[in-house]
């Protein structure tokens, strides 16, 4: 008879397995309790397999909007209800709006002439910024949800992030405001940082509300970005950051809030945004305002003097 072969992973295995960070993977189990792996004898931690299934399940939830501290304490079988449950997939498709399931649904086919049809069609309904919160903003969220489930290749991923740029970038060509705000922004994301996305939607509302901004774009190094406010008379620095410290050659956020609030000009209030400055909610400076979302950036543009 042959011996039994139970199967264990390190660390870095199951990172590639379920497309969780070893950060993350660290996190989850350190804080949540949301799997406790088998420790090697010097101390490397070996997980089961059906650890791997686990945090499989925990990551599909997660994706669907559950909070980790809520869904790690659960058993499988409660995990699995979960996962059909009213706040399935499918039900998330079916509360989709209708023009965002038809363009994924072109985009399964490849067909594109189709999806710029129905987008131009609802761009010459809509307002500006009707057509941005309410067509492209909920097209971006069922994308990042539909990446997050491994669900769009990466060639489909690509073409859509062009997709969303192009939109944005008609968007801006056509404002539907004139410039009537002293405010003048300054956009980036902070060195290291390529993630822009973020940053383009809200260059795109400024412009659709008549406020003046630069857009220096992704990866600018702290010193130049403070030189270059200087110069603008920047009111307003928009900083961006998608990568968390740690997952990516990004700064500790803390650290470089601390340094532009010494180094940028006093006249400069300076606002982060993204899911890089997440754990920063209250930051400690009047001058520094914490954005947890692009509505929240909305609300704050129109009484700007
Ligand atoms: C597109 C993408 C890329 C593209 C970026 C192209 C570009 N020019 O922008 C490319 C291919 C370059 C890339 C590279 C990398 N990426 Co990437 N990428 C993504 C992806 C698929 C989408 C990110 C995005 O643009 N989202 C659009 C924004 C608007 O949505 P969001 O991030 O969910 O933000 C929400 C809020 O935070 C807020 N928000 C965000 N920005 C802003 C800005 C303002 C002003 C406001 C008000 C609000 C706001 O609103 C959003 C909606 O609620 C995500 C996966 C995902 N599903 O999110 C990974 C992801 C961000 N990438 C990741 C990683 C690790 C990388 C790489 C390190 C991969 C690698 N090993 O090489 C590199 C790093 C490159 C670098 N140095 O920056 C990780 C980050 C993990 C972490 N928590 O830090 C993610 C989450 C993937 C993952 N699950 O591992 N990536």
């Amino acid at each position: 008879m042959s011996p039994q072969v139970t199967t264990r992973f390190s660390l870095r295995e199951v990172a590639e397995l379920t497309g969780l960070s070893e950060f993350t993977l660290r996190g989850w189990e350190g804080r949540y309790g949301a799997v406790t792996p088998l420790r090697t004898e010097t101390g490397r931690r070996l997980y089961r397999t059906e650890d791997v299934v686990r945090l499989n399940l925990l990551r599909d939830l997660v994706a669907l909007g559950h909070r980790i501290g809520d869904i790690a304490p659960l058993g499988e079988l409660r995990l699995r209800s979960l996962l059909s449950s009213p706040h399935s997939e499918e039900t998330a498709l079916t509360e989709t709006p209708k023009v965002i399931r038809k363009i994924f649904e072109g985009g399964e086919r490849f067909a594109w002439s189709e999806i710029s049809r129905t987008l131009e069609k609802e761009r010459n309904q809509r307002s500006g910024e009707d057509f941005l919160n309410s067509v492209l903003l909920p097209f971006l969220r069922e994308l990042n949800r539909r990446i997050a489930l491994g669900r769009i290749s990466i060639s489909l991923e690509h073409i859509y992030s062009s997709l969303m740029k192009e939109e944005l970038a008609r968007l801006r060509a056509h404002p539907h405001s004139r410039k009537k705000a002293s405010s003048r922004f300054l956009l980036c994301t902070p060195e290291g940082d390529h993630h822009e996305l973020g940053l383009l939607i809200a260059y795109t509302a400024l412009s659709l509300r008549g406020i003046s901004s630069l857009y220096l774009g992704p990866h600018v190094p702290k010193q130049e970005l403070c030189e270059t406010a200087l110069r603008y008379g920047a009111s307003h620095i928009l900083l961006s950051s998608t990568l968390k410290h740690g997952e990516g050659p990004v700064e500790d956020p803390l650290k470089l809030v601390s340094f532009l609030t010494r180094h940028l000009p006093q006249f400069s209030q300076l606002w982060v945004a993204g899911r890089g400055f997440q754990d920063l909610t209250s930051p400690d400076s009047e001058r520094v305002r914490h954005l947890q979302s692009f509505e929240a950036l909305m609300d704050l543009l129109p009484g700007m003097k």
